[in-house]
């Protein structure tokens, strides 16, 4: 058991060469509220091949998932997505009121300046990988925050 689980971390953690590229830039998370448990996080994402964003983690965020949210009968929903499409070559921005990374359950608030980890798990021709990003939490108010009308 535990040489197949070491083996499984060693096949995981040697990407082979043939890997995606992924670029993530601008990356920024929401800074809340005392109170608020939940907030978005920001950012554009280019691979380098066609490849799609599968799911995303933090160590500081009990639950993070990633939304879209669109206009939907004049108010504005966000569900849930499996997974999100990074055509190669192309910039795939998640910002306010399209597709966000929703961090959930909070602990404890994020303040601006704060530096919140994720982890975004990209498959592409059906390997999977881990991209770190560091996302910087940024005050409420500057640009219009989208309302996040909760299901
Ligand atoms: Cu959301």
């Amino acid at each position: 058991m535990k040489t197949t689980l070491a083996a499984l971390i060693l096949g995981f953690a040697s990407l082979p060469a043939w890997a995606v590229d992924v670029t993530v830039s601008d990356a920024w998370a929401r800074a809340t509220m005392p109170g608020q448990k939940v907030s978005g996080a920001y950012m554009r994402i280019v691979a380098s091949e066609d490849a799609r964003l599968v799911s995303a983690s933090s160590p500081v965020v009990p639950r993070v998932e990633v939304h879209e949210m669109k206009m939907d009968g004049g108010v504005m929903r966000m569900r849930e997505v499996k997974a999100l499409d990074l055509p190669k070559g192309r910039t795939v921005a998640l910002e306010p009121g399209g597709y966000h990374i929703m961090l959930m359950n909070l602990a404890k608030p994020i303040a601006a300046g704060d530096r919140v980890p994720l982890s975004l798990v990209i498959e592409s021709g059906g390997a999977r990988q881990t991209v770190e990003v560091q996302a910087d939490a940024r005050a409420p108010g500057g640009a219009a925050p989208a309302q996040h009308h909760h299901h």
